[in-house]
């Protein structure tokens, strides 16, 4: 499979530093700051710092070492939140858009994490 990564995304931008961000977490290979338009009262971003387009392109070419400081970052992030049941939190959400279907804004791959209320069903 062939991905063509466009430089000029905005989170490829943020990532060089050419646009602002409020920074949650930085790992050696992720980044994680909040949306600029949050759906919920937390509503956070995880990229990898690597030119990953979306989920399959980044499970498919990432290192091993990539792969577990990403999930292992959005772990902390829900942790540090205190949204993760694990620490008594009331829950959160992770999702992911790819592509034209999935309604993909930035062809950057991101988590988006919500939570700080219930979500509701999954509606589609
Ligand atoms: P998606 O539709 O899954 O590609 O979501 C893209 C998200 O990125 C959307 O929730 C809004 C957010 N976003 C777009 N531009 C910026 C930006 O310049 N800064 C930040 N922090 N978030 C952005």
């Amino acid at each position: 499979m062939t991905y063509t990564y466009d430089p000029q995304n905005i989170f490829a931008r943020i990532l060089r530093g050419e646009i602002p961000n409020k920074t949650v977490l930085e790992t050696a290979h992720s980044l994680a700051f909040y949306d600029i338009s949050p759906q919920a009262p937390v509503h956070i971003l995880l990229i990898p710092k690597g030119a990953y387009v979306n989920f399959d392109h980044f499970a498919a070419e990432a290192s091993a070492e990539e792969l577990v400081d990403f999930h292992r970052a959005a772990a902390q992030i829900c942790a540090s939140a205190g949204v993760a049941p694990g620490v008594g939190g009331a829950g959160y959400r992770t999702l992911s858009n790819a592509g034209s279907h999935g309604m993909q804004e930035v062809p950057h791959y991101h988590l988006h994490i919500l939570a700080g209320r219930v979500l509701g069903p999954l509606v589609l």
